[in-house]
């Protein structure tokens, strides 16, 4: 039985294409800067997103952590979401080696904090204040896939601008934003001082992410990136994939968008399922079994792996919520499969009658 993985869009793996490239990869060593595909990583994301350099480094996280490290002293704090992935799923590293203080905000629906809130949250000159010194924002939104628009970037950079604060956004999914909103990602990201990309996600990269900035940004981020062990040597065997992962896969993101749709408008079909789907707005979606529903959330996702191989399952800290991300290796084709399978574990017997 083959598997369909819709756990994450971090399970791609790399595609033939990307295997040849990284077999072929011309290669040196990066800690002498003498990698020339990983320079071209470099220079290629940071030349897509407008900004002056780049730094390949090994992970999401990583790229965050670099890049709020890079940002902020010891002592300082950042505004972000509760709902954040830094502040939710990275093991509090921002705390943990640079000291920094977050200051979260909820968000509403569309993934945005309140500007208000942001504004209000930024510290005065008081000796009892940390000092504020980033805001964080987060493109596709995590908890909900939702794309934050120009308009609200652009806005909360001013804020930013205006009381001398940076802001990083995190962009693991940006290019989903870009895709979902028919934008540039050098447009939606232009008021950022540096984002943070994710070439393994959708965009099937194996391994890696890149971070784009100032100049004087990434002379920082490599200096902080060296003391985590983030020297790859030669990395140009994974950057090469990554140079297919942002110059060809970012641009096919819209297929995995449609898939998501026809997936989340078929579950909305079942009468068992309740999901929102004014919310399934890029590659995921988030649903509930009702709980008139014959079986739990739980039990649902079990089955749909013991007996049809499907992955699909509760989002870490809520465990009544499914999440499902369509990526590259879901493709249209496997939408009736999940649908059959789940309207078979909900209701044999009425699919029994179809
Ligand atoms: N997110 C993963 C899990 O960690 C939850 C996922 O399956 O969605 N920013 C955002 C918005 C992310 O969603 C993730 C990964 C990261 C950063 C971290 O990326 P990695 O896993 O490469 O460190």
């Amino acid at each position: 039985m083959d598997m369909i993985d819709l756990r994450s869009d971090t399970v791609t793996v790399p595609t033939p294409e990307m295997r040849l490239a990284m077999a072929n990869a011309e290669v040196g060593d990066d800690v002498y800067g003498e990698d020339p595909t990983v320079n071209q990583l470099q220079a290629d994301a940071a030349a897509m997103f407008g900004k002056e350099a780049g730094l390949f480094v090994a992970s999401g996280t990583m790229g965050n952590l670099t890049s709020v490290l890079a940002h902020c002293q010891r002592g300082d704090e950042m505004i972000l979401s509760k709902d954040a992935h830094i502040f939710r799923y990275e093991v509090g590293g921002a705390a943990m080696y640079g000291g920094v203080q977050p200051n979260t905000l909820p968000i509403d629906r569309d993934g945005m904090m309140d500007l208000d809130q942001i504004r209000h949250a930024i510290r005065g000159d008081n000796v009892h204040y940390p000092i504020t010194r980033l805001i964080c924002l987060e493109n596709t939104a995590g908890v909900s896939g939702a794309p934050l628009s120009k308009a609200y970037t652009d806005s909360v950079a001013e804020i930013a601008r205006e009381h001398n604060l940076k802001l990083h956004i995190d962009g693991a999914r940006i290019f989903n934003a870009a895709a979902a909103l028919n934008l540039d990602v050098k447009d939606l990201t232009a008021g950022a001082d540096s984002v943070s990309i994710c070439l393994s996600k959708g965009l099937c990269a194996p391994v890696g992410s890149v971070i784009v900035g100032s100049k004087a940004f990434i002379k920082r981020a490599h200096h902080i990136r060296k003391s985590f062990g983030g020297g790859m040597r030669q990395a140009g065997i994974i950057a090469a994939a990554g140079l297919i992962a942002l110059h060809d896969m970012s641009q096919r993101l819209h297929e995995d968008h449609a898939n998501a749709r026809a997936l989340a408008e078929g579950l909305a079909a079942l009468p068992d399922i309740q999901i929102d789907l004014s919310m399934v707005r890029t590659n995921m979606i988030f649903f509930r079994v009702k709980p008139s529903a014959p079986i739990s959330a739980e039990a649902l996702s079990a089955r749909l792996k013991d007996e049809y191989g499907i992955l699909i399952t509760p989002y870490p800290g809520d465990p009544g919520l499914l999440r499902a991300v369509t990526h590259y290796w879901f493709k249209a084709e496997h939408v009736t499969r999940v649908l059959d399978a789940v309207r078979t574990v909900l209701a044999p017997a009425y699919s029994a009658a179809d």
